[in-house]
């Protein structure tokens, strides 16, 4: 059984965005096309309170993109972004959501940054997407959305590591950082991970 893993297709990551990926809009249709061809379709919504530490605006003498450590976890520090209520983090209008069967929030505790939809940075806590997706039966995960750097790839590692079969579906995700996605797919295709395009699947 293969699952649809929507990843973080919400508006402050398209152009327009407060952390705007570049072309990210153009994922949405493909995303929306595939739905028909899964099982089993999820999505994840990063869903941060006004405080979270992932903030440049909540430290001191820092801006976004500085590099610092949180908790004794290098992090990156965003523009606010995908603030709970907010526009910005209302899932991009135009993705069909009538399929999707489950969202999972990501990034509540302001303490530590959640780019899997599987566990937080530190992986000290489980959001059971894992446990959900055996539940349901699933065996392989396909993911796409933003950012193909972060989000994406961190969500691609951990399905790994907790026994799916993976596989990015590259013009269904853009990243923050071209050179990082580059690694990030070199990290992934080492670990037993897959990309491939849409159109293998359409
Ligand atoms: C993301 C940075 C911060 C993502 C989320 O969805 O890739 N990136 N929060
Ligand atoms: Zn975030």
């Amino acid at each position: 059984m293969k699952a649809l893993l929507l990843i973080d297709i919400q508006n402050d990551f398209i152009p327009g965005g407060a952390l705007a990926v570049p072309q990210g809009d153009r994922i949405i249709p493909i995303a929306n096309q595939l739905q028909e061809k899964f099982d089993l379709v999820t999505a994840t919504q990063d869903w941060h309170p006004a405080n979270h530490k992932s903030f440049a605006s909540n430290h001191t003498n820092k801006k976004p993109f500085d590099l610092t450590l949180l908790h004794g976890l290098e992090q990156v520090l965003w523009p606010d972004h995908c603030v709970q209520g907010t526009e910005g983090a209302a899932f991009c209008p135009d993705l069909n959501m009538q399929k999707v069967e489950a969202i999972f929030r990501k990034g509540m505790n302001p303490e530590i940054d959640s780019y899997s939809g599987f566990y937080d940075n530190g992986h000290l806590k489980s959001t059971a997407l894992a446990d959900y997706l055996r539940g349901k039966g699933v065996t392989e995960v396909y993911l796409a959305g933003l950012a193909a750097d972060y989000c994406v790839y961190f969500t691609a590692k951990d399905a790994l590591q907790e026994g799916f079969k993976a596989t990015i579906i590259a013009d269904a995700t853009r990243p923050i950082d071209p050179a990082g996605f580059e690694k990030a797919k070199a990290d992934l295709l080492s670990l037993g991970g897959s990309i491939v395009e849409s159109s293998s699947l359409l």
